[in-house]
């Protein structure tokens, strides 16, 4: 296919590569492309840039992930930026993202509210993509960069439509629906995962003499200290001279941040220097009290069990209410330490401790119906609610792209094709789909690893291959099946090792969907051996892949 340039209203209509998502991934991608020559284009179905932080802007959203690791390493950024903390705020992320643009220019090649409904590969190798407001581009590629989180899952609660106070998901919060709208109403969270436990956390001292909050919970989230940090420009500054090292450091360490797992095994370890250890992490605080745990934490039950007792002590010593210390921080595990994603909290277990604040476990008393003013749960009551937050998470990795009717080769679309578990090459390719690449999705580091450091580092390795075939005068690219097959194996066989992390249900496995195939979305081997078998492939000229 020779690209023509074609527009309407300043889209090209016939391009070299598309990128769809305008979030961490979807912008490195646009930025490096248009910098090596390539007509590219972006579509996004918000009507800004920022990916997540454009969606999720509920009161109290807020990333888990420390700065200087959630921010791009390029150094025209990171010399010219500052931030006021360590885990910034949805809106400092935004000002971050407006920082960026103003940058590299990059709206100029985006258009937004275009949201992608439809994919179809060509014969005359390229992609025909159309959107819901009937935009049609053909693409010799695509990259799809939705993130992890581009499908939202709301239960099917009976009546739910029926309710007619104020209702809102937090991936679609209404950026105007501000923490002042809950000082004196009567407000409902169903779902305690981060996102519950951060508005909950921001709601909860603001509802003033009249409000109430009666969270409905199903799993306590095992929280963290998040050990907030603000910062001065001028430390910042200083901290600067060593962010180049840092940025290296993240190709070494699982997760894509600074700090790697500890050297140590649980019972090679003295009991004193266990207390000392798990002490230090806490004192520290952040995902670090996981990622940096003794390293058999997920495959050593007594390890793991030592580890929830200490954790379950000490989130205890914050709530006053014995019932609520049971709810909150159970004396039997519900499910292994670090088997589901932790939130980082500041005061969650103090909100805990007001008397306008209430928990009903819906394991005991589930949600019954929704009624136009409330909701009533099994037991026969009818609690009445202004506001109700459903903060019940997502259809996970694959439903971002499963979500859009992508044919391939022979047809078939995505959906159908991973309908009995996900195949992939390398977590960025599916055989069927040629010149169709992902990021940050289904079988990559994805759920384990830091967004940026994901989306530079995947990023990459496609930018490589695109630039690879222009140079070897290549127009096609396919995934094979035997690479697929091959590929999974050592996927479950990394999900294996951290054989405790099977036990819990989660967004991690699909095991929160009802129906949906219980398996890693995610490869859990860590990002040195993900991204060595990358580099061996492209080594051997793409070895898994046919190209012409
Ligand atoms: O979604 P979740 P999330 N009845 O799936 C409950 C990232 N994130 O939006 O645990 C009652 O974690 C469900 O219960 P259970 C972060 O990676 C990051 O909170 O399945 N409850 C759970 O409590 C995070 O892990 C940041 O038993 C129901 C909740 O809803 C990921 O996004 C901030 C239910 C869903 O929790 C997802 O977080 C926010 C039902 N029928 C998010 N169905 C930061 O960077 C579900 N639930 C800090």
């Amino acid at each position: 296919m020779s690209t023509r340039d074609v527009y309407i209203d300043k889209t090209p209509l016939e391009l070299d590569i598309l990128v769809i998502g305008a979030g961490f991934g979807g912008l490195y991608q646009l930025h490096n492309y248009r910098k090596l020559g390539y007509k590219v284009h972006l579509l996004e179905s918000g009507s800004d840039i920022g990916g997540i932080w454009y969606w999720n802007c509920y009161p109290g959203a807020r990333v888990d992930s420390p700065v200087p690791v959630y921010e791009y390493s390029m150094e025209d950024l990171w010399k010219e930026w500052n931030w006021t903390e360590q885990f910034p705020g949805w809106e400092e992320l935004r000002a971050y993202f407006r920082f960026v643009d103003e940058k590299l220019g990059l709206k100029k090649d985006i258009t937004f509210n275009a949201r992608v409904v439809r994919a179809e590969w060509s014969e005359g190798d390229h992609w025909t993509v159309s959107t819901a407001n009937e935009l049609v581009i053909h693409s010799r590629f695509l990259v799809l960069a939705l993130g992890f989180a581009a499908k939202r899952y709301t239960p099917p609660f009976p009546n739910l439509d029926s309710y007619q106070g104020i209702c809102h998901h937090t991936s679609a919060w209404p950026e105007t629906f501000t923490p002042a709208h809950f000082a004196e109403k009567r407000t409902a969270v169903i779902g305690t995962g981060a996102s519950g436990v951060q508005i909950i956390q921001e709601v909860g001292p603001i509802l003033g003499e009249e409000g109430h909050l009666t969270v409905f919970q199903r799993t306590p989230n095992y929280c963290l200290p998040m050990r907030q940090k603000k910062f001065t420009v001028d430390a910042q500054n200083e901290a600067k001279k060593i962010y180049p090292t840092i940025y290296k450091r993240r190709y070494q360490t699982y997760g894509g941040f600074i700090y790697g797992a500890y050297h140590k095994g649980w019972s090679s370890a003295t009991p004193e220097e266990r207390i000392l250890r798990l002490e230090e992490l806490w004192a520290k605080g952040s995902l670090e009290i996981i990622t940096s745990n003794y390293v058999d934490l997920r495959r050593n039950q007594e390890a793991n069990d030592a580890v929830y007792a200490f954790w379950r002590d000490k989130v205890r010593s914050r709530i006053r209410d014995t019932r609520l210390q049971e709810k909150l921080a159970p004396t039997v595990p519900p499910h292994p330490f670090g088997a589901k994603r932790a939130a980082l909290e500041e005061t969650y277990y103090e909100v805990y401790n007001q008397p306008n604040v209430s928990l009903i476990d819906v394991n005991e008393n589930p949600i019954a119906r929704f009624t136009p003013q409330g909701i009533v749960t099994q037991d026969g009551n009818e609690h009445k609610f202004d506001i109700v937050v459903l903060a019940t998470g997502f259809d996970s990795v694959t439903g971002g792209i499963t979500q859009i009717d992508i044919r391939g080769t022979d047809g078939r679309s995505i959906k159908e094709k991973w309908k009995n578990g996900i195949f992939t090459n390398l977590g960025m390719t599916a055989a069927g789909f040629p010149n169709m690449f992902f990021v940050y999705g289904p079988q990559g580091p994805t759920a384990f690893c830091n967004g940026p450091s994901c989306s530079e580092m995947q990023g990459d390795w496609i930018i490589r291959c695109i630039q690879y075939m222009k140079t070897h005068d290549l127009t096609r690219i396919e995934a094979t099946h035997e690479a697929e097959i091959e590929y999974k194996e050592y996927v479950l066989e990394a999900y294996e090792a951290m054989r405790l992390m099977k036990e819990a249900k989660s967004w991690w496995n699909g095991g929160n969907i009802p129906g949906k195939v219980v398996e890693p979305l995610s490869f859990a081997g860590g990002l040195p051996s993900y991204l060595k078998r990358c580099w061996e492939k492209e080594q051997r000229g793409y070895e898994g892949f046919i190209l012409s």
